[in-house]
């Protein structure tokens, strides 16, 4: 069994570095800055309200930045703690609970620990109390040098559940300046959380017939996020970061508002089941190389499990030793998303699971006419997606990373 797992991980591996488009190592040493955004959803990006766009700032930087279009968070119950674990370990969330907090003491290969050990500084920056789910305790864990919980932040703008995105990016900036570089800094806002009641004074939309209702006002919530996210680049301008830092940019996880008539009304069409499955979790992710190049806009799938190997491969470090399941953006070669839920896609076939979880329950769209087709043509996908689930879920309640590297048999993946 633990054999089988090796090579599982030795394939993905060898399938990561497969790239020939010349990124790997194309930014050795630049800073990296990743901002993982409260309740940031797709379904919003490039879209406008009463003639005035939503999400502006993120829409001017898509322009010189790299956007991926069918990005999707792959949480389950941990939420934003889920979006952080995947991102920063490229494993699976747990199907119950939240690993920051029932495995907080478990090996995993990290991206922060990776960057240490290849000097760089790092810190988790978050203006939140530090024990919420329980950040304090796993972010010693992931080899983080520095944890900004919200007792080192001045609380001189308050929103919703603590201090303002605004405030919270620049005086974030204020302690990366303090810092060595190259830094691994990871940034997660909180003004856009539900239930989106940002005060009078900072909402700058008119929502016209989403006034006062949870939408409009999650409208209002992200317009403030993308405002605060517009400060940010011009801080790192100013302080000349931005030409030496990698910026990677993407959303934790839909927005709990599951009325599927919110969604019809604001997008003015009809939804199926496959739109409305891709609505709630598809996030953008967006990425603002130092040089600006490779800009455009990629509609292969990808996920959070993607962000560790893709930022390791564009700083020339190789992801083979480690224990890490996602894939590498910047590989040749088809890639394959798998959602906590069982849900997948391959760009080509999209499946959605039923409540009851059986195979032959769910659906299988084709992704070419968007139509139901024969979901035998999804039972091969379906158990590898099943298979990567178990591998992970195996790999972190039983800390089987120590016990694969150390074999004394171990083909190192
Ligand atoms: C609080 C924040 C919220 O620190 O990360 O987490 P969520 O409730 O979205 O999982």
């Amino acid at each position: 069994e633990k054999d089988n797992i090796r090579d599982w991980f030795q394939k993905a591996g060898d399938a990561r570095e497969t790239a020939t488009d010349g990124t790997f190592g194309a930014y050795k040493g630049s800073n990296v800055l990743a901002v993982q955004v409260e309740a940031f959803m797709n379904f919003m990006i490039g879209k406008k309200i009463g003639g005035q766009e939503i999400t502006p700032n993120f829409n001017k930087l898509m322009q010189e930045s790299l956007y991926f279009s069918n990005y999707f968070h792959q949480t389950g119950q941990g939420r934003t703690s889920d979006a952080d674990f995947s991102s920063q370990s490229s494993l699976h969330p747990l199907p119950t609970g939240s690993v920051f907090v029932r495995y907080p003491d478990h090996t995993y290969d990290t991206l922060p620990q990776i960057l240490s050990q290849n000097g760089y500084e790092t810190g988790a920056f978050h203006a939140y109390e530090g024990s919420f789910w329980n950040r304090i305790n796993m972010y010693k864990a992931m080899g983080y040098d520095h944890f900004y919980s919200k007792k080192e932040y001045a609380m001189d703008e308050s929103l919703g559940w603590s201090l303002g995105d605004k405030s919270f990016f620049r005086q974030s900036l204020v302690k990366m300046s303090e810092e060595q570089q190259p830094f691994y800094s990871f940034l997660i806002t909180l003004s856009s959380h539900h239930p989106y009641s940002l005060p009078a004074s900072v909402r700058q939309l008119d929502t016209g017939e989403f006034k006062d209702t949870i939408f409009g006002n999650y409208l209002e919530s992200i317009h403030y996020a993308d405002a605060a996210l517009g400060e940010l680049v011009e801080g790192m301008k100013r302080d000349g970061l931005w030409d030496n830092t990698i910026l990677y940019v993407y959303g934790d996880h839909d927005n709990s508002i599951t009325e599927q008539a919110d969604y019809e009304k604001f997008l003015g069409k009809p939804l199926t089941e496959l739109d409305m499955h891709q609505i709630m979790n598809q996030v953008p992710l967006l990425v603002h190389l130092p040089d600006g190049k490779a800009a455009g806009i990629y509609d292969q799938p990808a996920g959070q499990l993607d962000m560790a190997p893709s930022i390791l491969h564009l700083l020339g470090i190789s992801t083979k030793p480690y224990y890490m399941m996602g894939n590498n953006l910047f590989a040749d070669g088809d890639k394959f998303v798998v959602l906590r839920s069982g849900a997948f896609t391959d760009g080509k076939l999209y499946y959605i699971p039923s409540p009851d979880n059986l195979f032959e329950n769910g659906n299988c769209y084709d992704l070419s006419t968007k139509e139901k087709t024969d979901i035998e043509k999804c039972r091969v996908p379906h158990e590898e997606a099943k298979k990567r689930l178990q591998i992970s879920d195996d790999l972190i309640a039983s800390d089987l990373i120590p016990e694969l590297r150390s074999g004394k048999d171990a083909q190192q993946p």
